[in-house]
């Protein structure tokens, strides 16, 4: 039997320890870490056991926590913010705030879970919280509601919507109704851009027909509504849309809250495609224009984060997928990403190779005889200079 004592001191080992760049790993875009930056033993002992010997003679987790993962970022006090997906042993999701120094470890919870206000009797399940530092003075948080469905007698049929928050400081929180959109039915995966376009406040959107399923909805969608303290959006116009034999052919959905540079705002988004192992999530990058950032001017073909290594394999196996990232004001951007919906990773790049990246990769080409075309490009490019190279 261990101590609460011994117990404490393995948790803060594990919060002092430090992490390093992973070596086996390469691509230039972006870097990975040896060790996950949140995971359920980043959980206090406080919030599982009950340290009293008297009450707990075993030292037994009384509310044990299943997972950690897909997390919202930013940053607070110059603090590297995350507000985490928490699911306990029930399945139960909620949220909370985590900070860091330094981004990379370190990272610990605040003593309490956020304590949204609890305004709709039917929301079962809460997740994936995205943070947006809005023009307008505020921090939203655009989050899933999920309740069951009342309308169909399977008793998995839910209805997902999009809920709204929001704080100055992550701990008041102010809830606002959920986001009606009048064409879709149902929504996951919402985001609000983080300044207000043509005077408006603008959500990245999915449109789907049901719960899993997106149906007839296109993509990434985009709408603007007047007020956000009672959110409609009438039309969802396309951004970045799904496509046959592709990664995002079964659904895409946005992820971290678009990034702006000189050039346009980057969005690390997630793209899904059906196996017969199940749904594979993997994380892709566009660029809208700045001006109109519903827009998609390029879109580098294929993922740039997928599932690899040990980050394949968990509750839902084969998932990398992102609902936050930091570009801090030295130009490194962390990307926040989740893997198999088990425990959130790091991995880090800069907004000079993040731009790079999305503009200059080759989109996909769609078709297999085009693809080696592509490729045979390259090869050809190479080969020549690699030939005037000899000698050298
Ligand atoms: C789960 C989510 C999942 C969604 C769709 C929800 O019940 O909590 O993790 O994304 O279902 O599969
Ligand atoms: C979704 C998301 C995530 C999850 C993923 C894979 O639809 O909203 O919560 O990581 O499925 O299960």
């Amino acid at each position: 039997m261990r101590s609460y004592r011994q117990l404490n001191e393995q948790y803060e080992a594990l919060i002092s320890r430090e992490n390093q760049m992973d070596d086996r790993f390469y691509n230039g875009i972006y870097d990975r870490w040896i060790h996950p930056v949140l995971t359920h033993e980043h959980i206090p002992p406080f919030w599982m056991y009950d340290a009293d010997p008297a009450a707990n003679p075993h030292m037994m987790q009384r509310l044990g926590i299943n997972a950690v993962f897909n997390s919202g970022a930013m940053l607070l006090d110059g603090k590297f913010t995350l507000v985490a997906r928490v699911e306990g042993m029930d399945r139960k999701s909620f949220f909370a705030v985590a900070q860091s120094d330094c981004g990379t470890e370190g990272f610990r919870f605040w003593d309490y879970p956020v304590q949204l206000p609890d305004t709709c009797p039917e929301e079962t399940n809460v997740y994936d919280m995205r943070l947006t530092q809005h023009e307008d003075g505020w921090i939203y948080g655009v989050f899933c509601s999920e309740s069951k469905d009342p309308d169909n007698q399977d008793l998995s049929a839910a209805v997902a919507s999009a809920g709204i928050v929001r704080t100055r400081d992550l701990k008041n929180w102010e809830r606002l109704p959920n986001l009606k959109t009048l064409r879709s039915p149902q929504q996951r995966n919402v985001v609000l851009h983080p300044e207000f376009v043509d005077g408006k406040y603008a959500f990245y959107t999915r449109p789907m027909d049901d719960f899993i399923e997106t149906g007839s909805g296109g993509g990434i969608g985009f709408g603007l509504c007047e007020d956000i303290t009672n959110a409609v959006i009438d039309e969802e116009r396309m951004t970045s849309v799904r496509r046959y034999h592709t990664i995002t052919e079964a659904k895409n959905g946005a992820g971290a809250v678009p990034i702006k540079t000189d050039r346009g705002w980057i969005h690390i988004a997630h793209g899904v495609r059906n196996t017969a192992a199940g749904l594979r999530y993997v994380i892709y990058a566009f660029a809208t224009d700045l001006a109109d950032p519903s827009k998609v001017i390029a879109e580098p073909g294929g993922f740039m984060i997928a599932p690899l290594y040990e980050e394949r394999v968990g509750d839902v196996s084969n998932v990398a997928f992102t609902n936050g990232a930091i570009a801090a004001p030295d130009g490194r951007v962390y990307i926040y990403y989740a893997s198999s919906d088990t425990r959130l990773h790091v991995a880090t790049t800069t907004l000079e190779k993040l731009t790079d990246y999305v503009f200059n990769t080759p989109a996909d080409p769609l078709r297999s005889p085009d693809c080696v075309k592509q490729r045979c490009q390259l090869i050809e490019k190479n080969l020549e200079y690699l030939k005037n190279m000899k000698g050298e």
